[in-house]
């Protein structure tokens, strides 16, 4: 009576989750978000062939051991029930005599086995070669680039096809790739063993010091894609992380372009702040009607309007940031492309550090709070990072907040 009632309540549960799951689902609710998987380093929404590749396998390999679970828990449950002592004198009885097996079923369970190691590692082999590298017939088209794992940041390399011999452009953190080519990425590492990994795209492979590694993706469509280090690489290894913006071929042209440009100076007369510098993104949209700026409605309009300038820029206090830039020492760490002195490379190139959206290996906002408070004590966000130790700690840099404030004006002027 009790296990019905048990029963009954049971079926009741399931079917009303049923009905809300129907329900979700009719009301535009995926089943990954049902079950929340739908977070922003989901490997269950893939927007590229090399993630799908992946997550098809993983099913595969979930079907297969989910046929072996059903068919050893049936027999467990049969044998359990069926041979089970019912009576005081069953129980008590001696076990009955071992047999030594019964080879027939014995060969039955290797050669099963061996069925569905096969079943797992035919696709498992043709993704481990499709995902290496970009297939024959795609060759031509590859775009590629070169990521290099820093603890605890990334550095991007690219070429600019349109202007042969215009040299590597350079960006830290932030990969802009063009959506719908595939992406040959040469992984490096400066230091320690690093991984690449964008779940919805690619990845991981390991980035090993003194040896070239590689892999390749395509994003099916523009996006804003998280990424993150995969491989333990030393105290703030959990903070280094990055994005991947994916651009329509002639948008990413069109950042290319403007990436190549030398940093902005911004004239003390105050007039002609923006636009003319910012010709060449033409089809990039700020705060238009119908384009969100809010990055978590549109994390990828957010990042495009991010390639103006900000509003009610400040040219004195500006100019005394540039200053400050190589009096506190950061030109030795820092590149600025066209600012005499700063050549360092212990750092993320900064020539164009205000477009981005993040700073810091993609752990901070790139806002004026979220700069000074970078600056201010980079130690207390980033546990170990070079910037503190080799920085502050030896060049023993100090800075007033009126210095992180002119500061903090210039990083964002570098549009
Ligand atoms: C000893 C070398 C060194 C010095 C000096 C140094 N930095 Fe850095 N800086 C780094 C490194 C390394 C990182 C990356 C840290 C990380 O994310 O782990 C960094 C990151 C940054 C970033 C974030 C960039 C991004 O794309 O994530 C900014 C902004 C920055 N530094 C500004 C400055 C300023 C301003 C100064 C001078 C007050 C300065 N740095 C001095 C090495 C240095
Ligand atoms: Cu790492």
């Amino acid at each position: 009576m009790r296990l019905h009632k048990f029963l009954h309540n049971s079926f009741t549960n399931i079917r009303s989750l049923g009905a809300v799951a129907s329900l979700a689902l009719l009301s535009g609710c995926s089943w990954q978000s049902l079950l929340g998987l739908d977070g922003k380093q989901s490997t269950f929404i893939t927007e590229g062939p090399v993630a799908r590749t992946q997550l098809d396998l993983f099913y595969v390999t979930c079907y297969v051991t989910f046929a072996i679970f059903v068919i050893v828990a049936s027999i467990l449950a049969y044998a359990t029930i069926k041979f089970k002592a019912r009576t005081p004198a069953e129980e008590s009885a001696i076990p009955p005599e071992e047999g030594h097996g019964n080879p027939l079923i014995e060969v039955g369970l290797i050669a099963a086995s061996v069925f569905a190691l096969v079943i797992i590692a035919v696709p498992t082999l043709k993704g481990i070669w499709y995902t290496y590298d970009v297939p024959v017939e795609e060759k031509a088209n590859a775009y590629e680039i070169t990521a290099t794992g820093y603890q605890w940041w990334f550095k991007f390399e690219y070429l600019n096809e349109q202007v042969p011999g215009a040299g590597v452009l350079t960006t830290g953190n932030e990969l802009v790739v063009p959506a719908g080519r595939p992406i040959h990425v040469n992984l490096r590492s400066m230091d320690v063993m690093h991984s690449f990994w964008i779940p919805k795209l690619a990845g991981k492979v390991d980035m090993i010091p003194n040896r070239g590694n590689l892999l390749w993706f395509k994003a099916d469509k523009p996006g804003y894609f998280w990424g993150q280090c995969a491989e333990f690489c030393g105290d703030s290894h959990a903070l280094m992380r990055f994005r991947v913006i994916a651009l329509s071929p002639r948008d990413f042209n069109d950042w290319l372009d403007q990436q190549s440009k030398s940093y902005r100076v911004v004239a003390s007369t105050g007039s002609g702040l923006g636009k003319a510098q910012f010709a060449s993104l033409r089809s990039f949209k700020e705060n238009e009607p119908g384009v969100s700026g809010d990055f978590e409605v549109s994390p990828l309009d957010a990042w495009k309007a991010k390639q103006f300038p900000e509003k009610n820029e400040n040219p004195e206090l500006i100019t005394r940031g540039m200053h400050l830039f190589s009096e506190k020492t950061c030109n030795t760490c820092h590149m600025i492309r066209g600012y005499a002195g700063a050549v360092g490379v212990a750092g993320p190139e900064l020539t164009h550090v205000g477009s981005r959206t993040t700073i810091a290996g993609g752990n901070l906002d790139n806002n004026a709070e979220q700069l000074q408070r970078w600056i201010h004590n980079p130690g207390a966000v980033k546990p170990g990072n070079k910037m503190w130790v080799n920085g502050y700690l030896l060049n023993n840099i100090k800075l007033t907040s009126e210095d992180e404030v002119a500061l903090v004006a210039f990083l964002q002027s570098l549009k």
